[in-house]
């Protein structure tokens, strides 16, 4: 049986049309849809990607998806993203790939942004998934300092032992503020400190979201 992740990626397929260009998300629910896509490529469906990471663009290259440079274009079609919390209202949290900045920078270039995820992404509250906020090295004590004022309890990510440092050479905390009323207050808070890059909430961009639920589709749309 298919997973769900790959039932919300073949039906994200379907919204692609011939001359698009599609901005790339990531995450494992993004490669499928890449793995996807590329099966289309082959088959003549002609489209341009703009990769949100690093690991897309790797990806996306090893399958064959035509790539372009985002200095070569400021105008995306459809943008297709994963989510890491979803709520009933489309509000996201993301980031727990670690591309979040560019992500958001790519999805809100696009005329359309899909978020495409499997139904256990989806709740009735956001903030139960620690939020990643980017944040440049420099003084970035100071800033944990700050988040921790706002009530969250930040946590440095690391990976393999190391620091974690995104695309961009900056560090990501995650931050738990339980349950969150207000994602955008919130949000507005965070990016106003010194030294914060930007956060993983994802307020009213999604447009539609595709969640596969035990193999059946179902779609929310803004
Ligand atoms: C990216 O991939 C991130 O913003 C998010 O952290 C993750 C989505 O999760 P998944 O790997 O399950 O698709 O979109």
């Amino acid at each position: 049986m298919k997973v769900d992740k790959v039932i919300a990626a073949e039906e994200a397929v379907k919204y692609v049309k011939n001359g698009m260009t599609l901005g790339l998300g990531s995450g494992s629910t993004v490669n499928w849809f890449l793995r996807k896509l590329s099966v289309q490529v082959k088959e003549g469906l002609q489209i341009q990607g703009i990769p949100s990471s690093k690991k897309t663009e790797r990806l996306a290259k090893e399958l064959g998806i035509p790539l372009i440079d985002f200095s070569a274009t400021t105008h995306i079609d459809l943008a297709i993203d994963g989510a890491d919390e979803i709520d009933s209202s489309l509000n996201l949290i993301k980031g727990g790939g670690g591309s979040l900045v560019r992500e958001k920078v790519v999805d809100a270039c696009a005329d359309e942004l899909i978020i495409i995820a499997d139904a256990t992404k989806m709740v009735s509250q956001l903030g139960a998934f620690p939020l990643p906020i980017e944040v440049l090295p420099f003084g970035f004590e100071v800033t944990v300092e700050n988040i921790k004022k706002l009530g969250g309890i930040p946590t440095l990510r690391r990976k393999d032992d190391q620091i974690f440092v995104s695309d961009n050479g900056n560090y990501i905390i995650d931050c738990s503020f339980g349950p969150i009323d207000d994602s955008v207050t919130l949000h507005e808070k965070l990016i106003q400190m010194v030294g914060v890059i930007d956060t993983g909430i994802f307020a009213g961009m999604a447009d539609k979201v595709i969640v596969a639920r035990n193999g059946g589709i179902e779609l929310y749309s803004k």
